[in-house]
């Protein structure tokens, strides 16, 4: 049987079998899912990840009698997101698995997100091929100087190529406009805890009714209310058309620093589109865009094409990679 892992929690995972996936959200999803257990002797893929099946997956497995199954294979996977599992080490751990869309949580409310930690998600994402884009949340809160820094945000972040969202999943708005934009997708929603991701959803889809931190409970921090990435399928009606449309939300815990999987250091400014766009006007063929002559990403900077804060990003995310510091 093929089905698709929907939650994992540990060594169990919540599979939904693939027959089932189109009453899945009519009927409620939750009485179709299959616990299923990794075979006893799957190897690892010989790579260094932690987890080998992840949120998202498609799987090969066979029902038990005692009602459990066995999952046997993962199919290949067309992208997925991975992080170092701990600051340090060599391990990995792959978020989820085949995404149309990155939505990078951030909030310029607390726990405020650096461009830092928002670059290194970009750049992940670039590597992998999946389409990102900035979701600023908690805007209810801001006042007149954070909506000039969100305005500058948003034009260097639009301007590299990644649409930016403003909206408050407390008060409704822009909510609309979001559900839009992942109508028909499976969608990652990642970022620090306490930003709201999981009150995201919910406003997107009330039905969810997705646990939710208590003001009081998080600090700057947060607190991580959500333990387990979780998918949930979802259908929305377009009004322009009244077609009925899938889509399939992701909730993820939230990450404090997120640890780039490595990239060898001459490919990175790749996954800068602005620096993609000009970096072939370099004198030489293997730039590195930091102290050679005639640099067509340094003069880009220096007209202001590019902006300050990602370049600066670039060196940091740079040295990071050669030299093994970690600035995160
Ligand atoms: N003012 C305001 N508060 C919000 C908004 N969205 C979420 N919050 C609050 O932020 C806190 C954290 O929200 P969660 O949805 O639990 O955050 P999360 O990103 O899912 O956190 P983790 O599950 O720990 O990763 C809660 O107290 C929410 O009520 C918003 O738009 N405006
Ligand atoms: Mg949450
Ligand atoms: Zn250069």
């Amino acid at each position: 049987m093929v089905g698709l892992v929907i939650r994992t929690t540990g060594s169990w995972y919540k599979v939904l079998p693939k027959e089932d996936l189109e009453k899945a959200v009519d009927e409620g999803w939750e009485k179709l899912l299959v616990d299923c257990r990794l075979r006893g002797n799957y190897r690892l893929r010989g790579n260094k990840q932690t987890n080998p099946v992840a949120v998202g997956d498609w799987v090969e497995y066979l029902p038990q009698e005692d009602g459990f199954g066995v999952i046997n294979e993962v199919h290949d996977r067309r992208n997925y997101i991975v992080r170092k599992a701990t600051k340090l080490s060599k391990q990995t751990h792959v978020i989820a698995a085949n995404l149309d869309r990155l939505c990078i949580v951030a909030t310029l409310g607390l726990p405020r997100t650096s461009t830092g930690f928002i670059d290194r998600l970009l750049v992940t994402a670039e590597a992998y091929h999946i389409p990102a884009c900035l979701v600023f949340n908690k805007c209810d809160l801001y006042e007149e100087t954070l909506w000039k820094i969100h305005n500058e945000l948003k034009s260097i972040y639009e301007d590299a190529g990644y649409p930016v969202y403003a909206v408050s999943a407390l008060k409704g708005d822009g909510i609309e406009q979001l559900r839009q934009m992942i109508t028909g997708q499976t969608v990652l929603f990642s970022g620090h805890s306490g930003v709201g991701k999981s009150a995201l959803l919910n406003a997107i889809a009330p039905d969810l009714h997705l646990r939710v931190g208590e003001v009081s409970e998080w600090s700057m921090k947060g607190k991580h209310t959500t333990t387990f990435a979780e998918m949930f399928p979802l259908n929305i009606t377009q009004p322009a058309s009244n077609v009925l449309h899938r889509s399939f939300l992701i909730d993820t815990p939230g990450i404090k620093e997120f640890g780039m999987v490595d990239f060898s250091p001459e490919e990175l400014s790749h996954f800068f589109p602005e620096m993609r766009r000009v970096l072939h006007g370099c004198h030489f063929a293997n730039c590195t865009h930091r102290h050679e002559p005639h640099c067509a990403v340094k003069e880009a900077v220096d007209q202001g094409i590019i902006s300050v804060e990602r370049y600066n990003n670039y060196l940091g995310i740079y040295d990071q990679i050669v030299n093994g510091n970690e600035t995160w």
